[in-house]
């Protein structure tokens, strides 16, 4: 996979040396290309920003310097490993940090995985002229994506998190292809529950033990309880998550584990949760 970030920033993406996303580049399996927008500008002061139309606090990205950019980055383009094939024209997907964007979801993070080629464009100010997103949703893919509901002072940080998001769905990146399949959020297995307490060795730490039952041997027993605790975590963290399951979504041990936590079944086979939900 290639991965275009263009920025004003070029050494905030610096982590993507590191850890899981630097080994991927090392081992070639991801082409990661940072660009520093301000190469695309020609005046002395090499400015990438200037007052909104209208007025209104802050300033906007110039559409100038960003257009020639995209172009030079589309310009570039054959991304490896494409559906294509090596060496053939790709188009990338265009993603576009922005606090108003669509959520970015481990459904995205997912589609975004299968793709050939991504480029990112953080900003910075209050933005990015409109007319270039308009410009380039002409002849790309592009998705305006908020990583949640906070207001960050530019798009760099987001495009580390969706990176690291990506780039461990990757074919050989985590190594484990199995460890994907229990994540929170994860589409299928643990149905978009949190997941629960992990533990290890020692058994006993400062007069703590581990839940018994991890020990039991029984499988049976501790996927059962993994689910519980699962419930429980979910409960307390983010209640929404199994307010909209469907009926199905859930087991005869499952709905009792529910109802202790405080859950309720609604005509519509939906939960809905009475009174408090249970502390954690
Ligand atoms: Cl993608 N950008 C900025 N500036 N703030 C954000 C964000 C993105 N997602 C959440 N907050």
């Amino acid at each position: 996979m290639r991965l275009d970030i263009v920025t004003i920033f070029p050494e905030y993406l610096e982590p993507l040396n590191v850890s899981l996303v630097g080994k991927a580049r090392a081992r070639g399996d991801l082409d990661v290309r940072v660009h520093d927008l301000r190469a695309w500008t020609h005046d002395r002061h090499h400015t990438v920003d200037d007052t909104p139309y209208g007025g209104g606090p802050g300033m906007v990205m110039k559409p100038d310097p960003w257009g020639e950019a995209l172009d030079a980055v589309l310009e570039s383009g054959t991304a490896e490993g494409g559906a294509e094939g090596p060496g053939q024209p790709v188009q990338p997907v265009l993603v576009v940090p922005t606090p108003s964007g669509r959520p970015f979801t481990q459904e995205l993070a997912v589609e975004l995985s299968g793709k050939p080629w991504l480029v990112f464009t953080p900003a910075r100010y209050e933005g990015i002229d409109r007319r270039v997103i308009d410009e380039y949703a002409e002849r790309l893919d592009v998705r305006e994506v908020s990583i949640g509901d906070y207001v960050l002072a530019g798009g760099e940080a987001p495009v580390l998190v969706m990176v690291e998001a990506v780039a461990r769905l990757l074919p050989g990146v985590l190594g484990n292809a199995e460890s994907h399949r229990d994540d929170s959020f994860a589409p299928g297995a643990m149905a978009d529950l949190l997941e629960g307490p992990v533990y290890t060795k020692p058994p006993e730490w400062r007069g703590r033990d581990i839940p018994e039952v991890l020990v039991s041997g029984h499988h049976g027993k501790i996927a059962r309880w993994r689910r519980d605790q699962a419930l429980a975590r979910t409960t307390a963290h983010r209640p929404d998550l199994i307010g909209r399951c469907g009926p199905e979504a859930f087991d005869k041990h499952d709905r009792a584990t529910l109802e202790e936590l405080g859950w309720r079944q609604g005509t519509d086979g939906r939960f809905w949760l009475s009174g408090e939900a249970v502390e954690e």
